[in-house]
């Protein structure tokens, strides 16, 4: 899967990468991050890329123009990438959108921002609008690197076979059930007696139920969709 970025930072994307699942995942030729300089596209001797806005008021815009032309260079080299620019006004970004990102074979193509927001006509140039969510960022560089970060994790191969399809597909949408490790005894708090049974149907039975538990207290908004104990 291709990543292409189109951004004010480009040096922002190298070090978040260049460890861990998704170095691995470049490495194996599994997917590819290509940054695109905005700046290369911007206007007269000063390389503008935004301006004041129109009707006045505080902060910059940034201009159409280098972002049509950014976006026209990346499409005219890559055809079919997906467009998708990172606004808070955008749809919000979870699980499910993440796997339909992921099915877009001919890659992505991530507007990132800056400044105040862009002009309005930009949105007519993308296919789709994404918020990573209900706060507000000083830098529009997180945004897309939460979504290659989340969409990487989904394509085949990356993870490598973990847990059983069956366990995955009854837990996903839910909170994770408790986990633990070694010592036994941490403070006064001791391991649940069950996980060392070693009864694995039981434990099997008992990590879905604290899972299902632990959604309702904590999340019941994701017991919509949720399977049922
Ligand atoms: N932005 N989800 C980019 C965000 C944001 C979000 C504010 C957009 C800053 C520069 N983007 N500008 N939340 O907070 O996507």
């Amino acid at each position: 899967m291709e990543f292409h970025v189109i951004t004010l930072f480009p040096e922002m994307f190298d070090s978040p990468f260049a460890s861990g699942i998704i170095a691995r995942a470049v490495t194996t030729g599994l997917v590819e991050i290509q940054t695109h300089n905005l700046r290369e596209h911007g206007l007269g001797n000063y390389r503008q890329v935004d301006d004041e806005p129109y009707g006045g008021g505080s902060g910059m815009v940034m201009r159409p123009e280098p972002i049509a032309a950014a976006i026209d260079a990346v499409t005219g080299q890559h055809p079919g990438l997906w467009r998708v620019l990172l606004t808070p006004q955008g749809e919000l970004f979870n699980q499910s959108a993440a796997a339909g990102l992921a099915a877009h074979h001919a890659g992505l193509l991530l507007v990132a921002g800056r400044y105040e927001g862009v002009d309005e006509r930009v949105r007519g140039l993308v296919d789709q609008e994404i918020s990573i969510g209900d706060y507000v960022l000083s830098g529009g560089e997180l945004p897309p690197m939460v979504l290659i970060e989340t969409v990487t994790r989904l394509l085949p191969g990356v993870l490598g076979n973990r847990a059983s399809l069956e366990e995955e597909s009854f837990s996903s949408g839910l909170l994770e059930y408790p986990h633990y490790t070694r010592p036994e005894v941490f403070r006064g708090g001791a391991v649940p007696p069950v996980l060392l049974s070693g009864d694995h149907e039981k434990i099997r039975r008992w990590r879905r139920e604290q899972a299902l538990e632990r959604t309702r207290k904590r999340r019941p908004d994701l017991m919509v969709k949720a399977p049922r104990g």
